[in-house]
């Protein structure tokens, strides 16, 4: 007798369970054969409704490579492989007094583990108190870690020092940036390009950019001081804050339930200040969305990206002010189309002359900021857009599978017969489980 095909939502399990370490889950065979602090949490979401031990393990797992300083690294190298660049010995932690045993890299990434811990404790039943109880503390040190050494100014608002931080490797809001710095052209040993298509990819002279600012932080022994006084890439970016302003809301909320009273007030100091200044410094009247803030240079960087849409997930606008957003953007706007011929959401303006439908963020569809923006709508109780962002979602990935990015053009899907960049990619896996429970 034939084999019955597996379900999509099987096919999804299988993802998860072919890239599982052990202890931790990869984003993708070949093209990211580590542990990645963003991913890791997205992938916990998805563990958690399947196998809430592999959701703990993985949040443990992530945990395991903090820093004492309440850092907590964007790549963890708890394995060897030959097969990406930059390697643990490019990054080299070992130069940061801060930095434990296990290698990883010395930049982070959008801070998720706070609401990643409260989803899974609500997808427990609230069963896993005691779980939330173990990692409490070092995901509030995180948070600490950030207000104390990323916000120079005292304003509620985090900076990033590096792309790689802001989960959005290539976006052309950075071009702004590359074209006043002069990197050194560094012979580079890419192995991305030898996974998938290298045209779908950040192009060689950003690498060399991306390059120049590991060895400037090493050259500073990974100093947040050194970096915050001399990096010169230093921005406030809408979706990394947001990310931590949702992950405090997280944290304050599982912070009573464990009767945590001064951490509590803490995080509803920064709470505030937060967002005040969110909606002061980061929100474009122009534009009616948020957009960056080059710390470096004093100024606001212009540009509607996926990101902009983020603040919604943390409850950042007033009703009116998100209202008019996604009425402007998403609703015969720019990302829907006006003629709705694009796919909700590309991740960068697809009216502009940069938008690339095809490279990484600078145009293609992701499935975590989808599911972010999903959350956000739904969150403002606008359902029939957040359904939509849905029926979106659900359709690249039952048309197409698992792949890490999908071309946002509507007139071009039935011409193509897969996505972009890696396939069996477990996010795009994890939070499919998780839209469809
Ligand atoms: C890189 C792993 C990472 C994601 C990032 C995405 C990409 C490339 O892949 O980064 O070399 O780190 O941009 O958001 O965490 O999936």
């Amino acid at each position: 007798m034939a084999k019955k095909p597996h379900s999509k939502i099987e096919q999804a399990k299988i993802v998860l369970e072919k890239n599982w370490q052990g202890s931790f889950t990869i984003p993708c065979e070949g093209l990211y054969p580590f542990q990645w602090n963003w991913d890791s949490g997205f992938i916990a979401l998805g563990w958690a409704h399947i196998n809430m031990d592999r959701a703990k393990q993985e949040i443990r797992s992530l945990l395991s490579g903090q820093w004492k300083n309440g850092f907590i690294p964007h790549i963890l190298f708890h394995n060897e492989s030959d097969s990406y660049f930059p390697g643990p010995e490019v990054h080299a932690s070992y130069l940061s007094p801060h930095s434990p045993a296990l290698k990883t890299s010395g930049i982070t990434q959008p801070p998720v583990l706070g609401f990643v811990l409260e989803e899974c404790f609500k997808i427990s039943h609230n069963e896993e108190l005691d779980f939330v109880r173990e990692v409490f503390d070092a995901i509030y040190h995180n948070h600490h870690y950030f207000y104390t050494n990323r916000d120079p100014k005292n304003e509620g608002l985090v900076y990033i020092c590096h792309n790689w931080e802001a989960g959005t490797d290539n976006t052309p809001v950075w071009d702004e940036i590359w074209k006043d710095l002069e990197s050194p052209e560094y012979q580079l040993d890419r192995r991305d390009t030898k996974h998938v298509d290298a045209s779908n990819r950040p192009s060689n002279r950003e690498y060399q950019h991306y390059i120049h600012l590991i060895e400037l932080f090493k050259s500073w022994k990974y100093d947040d001081g050194l970096i915050a006084s001399n990096g010169p890439f230093l921005i406030q970016d809408p979706l990394f804050n947001a990310m931590l302003i949702k992950s405090n809301e997280s944290l304050i909320n599982l912070g009573n339930l464990l009767e945590k009273k001064e951490q509590v007030s803490q995080l509803r100091r920064w709470q505030q200040k937060a967002k005040e200044s969110f909606n002061k410094k980061l929100y474009s009247k122009e534009l009616g969305t948020y957009v960056y803030y080059d710390l470096r240079n004093e100024r606001h960087l212009n540009y509607v990206s996926s990101s902009s849409f983020a603040p919604l997930f943390a409850g950042v606008p007033n009703q009116e002010i998100a209202e008019e957003m996604v009425r402007w953007y998403f609703e015969k706007g720019t990302f829907s189309g006006n003629k709705g011929q694009f796919l909700l959401c590309a991740s960068f303006d697809p009216k502009s002359t940069s938008f690339d439908p095809k490279r990484y963020w600078r145009g293609p569809v992701w499935i975590n900021l989808n599911w972010i923006i999903y959350r956000g709508l739904l969150r403002y109780g606008m359902k029939d857009v957040a359904e939509k962002i849905k029926h979106d979602t659900m359709y690249v990935l039952n048309k197409f599978g698992f792949y890490e990015y999908f071309d946002p053009r509507k007139e071009v899907l039935n011409t193509l017969d897969k996505g972009y960049g890696g396939n069996n990619f477990s996010w795009s896996a994890a939070l499919y489980i998780d839209m469809l429970k």
